[in-house]
């Protein structure tokens, strides 16, 4: 048998859920789906947190280690009232994902309003105040991530349209991140697959030296519901339309009992992650819909499970 049999290949921190309902330091309901940056020697992270009312909204959490983390006393963003947004996210704002272009931080986070989810911009210098910049997709569109340079002039991002209720993932380009287009289809559910029902992206792509690599979330539906794993997939560094390497088996499933139980069981949903100097990849994902965790691996290693040799 292989040294790592039965094993997932990112490695759950021993102290896991890092940060869960009894962190919080006001009533809430769950904190889960946070997107880090380290910011000197600092990390941040803005996390996803459903209050008691049912609606969800960020609040920021700092850390020395990256594992042990503090959440401020107030929420930092919170569903706007004011038009043009209050309408759009009148159920709430989900899922932030942060990424630093020029010193700026922009979250592309999904609003939640009566006529569905969309892709939504914002941008912080500060981590206190949050400016919202545009509505960035048309309804039916969520999990967009920010690559975090232009490429060939133009800002990119992926994200995760449904058409015929299929959700797969597609990259799109913008001149000034306001206004997108060349939308073009990357990767879909494979069938037979554990992402065979849905897949969205996760964490914003990293540049490797093998290319930007792409952690996103597969779904398989069964009898008792759907299951969220993690995966992992590598995009052309010079032309990121060209899927070059996909994983074929998962780098996390849920197994654990806070992975497996909570508000939704059976989900781990990462929302980013740390590539550390000496290469250690800290992911940070959502367990359950109810805490956050965070498990390591190698860089080389999740680079490498974007090129399997083998069918498995
Ligand atoms: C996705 C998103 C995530 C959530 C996941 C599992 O569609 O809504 O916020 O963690 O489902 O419920």
């Amino acid at each position: 048998m292989p040294a790592n049999a039965g094993r997932d290949q990112l490695h759950r921190y021993e102290g896991n859920p890092i940060l869960a309902l009894e962190d919080m330091p006001y009533h809430c309901n769950t904190v889960f789906n946070g997107t880090p940056v380290k910011a000197g020697d600092e990390y941040l992270m803005l996390l996803r947190v459903e209050g008691q009312q049912g609606y969800s909204f960020f609040s920021l959490a700092h850390s020395r280690d990256g594992l042990s983390f503090k959440v401020e006393p107030q929420p930092c963003m919170i569903p706007s009232r004011d038009e043009p947004w209050a309408v759009w996210e009148e159920k709430g704002i989900e899922d932030p994902r942060l990424t630093i272009i020029d010193g700026t931080a922009y979250i592309l986070y999904t609003a939640v309003g009566r006529y569905g989810h969309r892709i939504a911009l914002a941008k912080t210098t500060d981590f206190h105040h949050y400016e919202r910049m545009a509505m960035v997709s048309e309804p039916g569109n969520k999990d967009g991530v920010l690559f975090p340079e232009k490429i060939n002039g133009l800002y990119a991002r992926l994200d995760r349209p449904i058409g015929n209720g299929v959700g797969s993932i597609w990259i799109s380009y913008s001149p000034d991140l306001i206004n997108w287009g060349r939308s073009e289809l990357l990767f879909a559910p494979r069938a037979r697959y554990w992402d065979c029902h849905r897949i969205g992206a996760s964490a914003p792509p990293i540049l490797t030296d093998r290319g930007w690599l792409e952690l996103y979330h597969g779904v398989k539906m069964t009898s008792s519901g759907p299951i969220y794993r993690i995966g992992t997939t590598m995009l052309d560094r010079d032309d990121p339309n060209k899927v070059i390497g996909r994983c074929l088996s998962p780098v996390l499933s849920p197994r654990e009992d806070y992975e497996r139980i909570g508000d939704v069981g059976n989900v781990v949903f990462a929302c980013g992650m740390i590539v550390e100097d000496d290469g250690e990849v800290k992911v940070y994902y959502g367990a359950a819909d109810t805490s956050i965790c965070v498990a390591t691996t190698h860089i080389g290693e999740l680079i490498d499970s974007c090129f399997p040799d083998a069918e498995a």
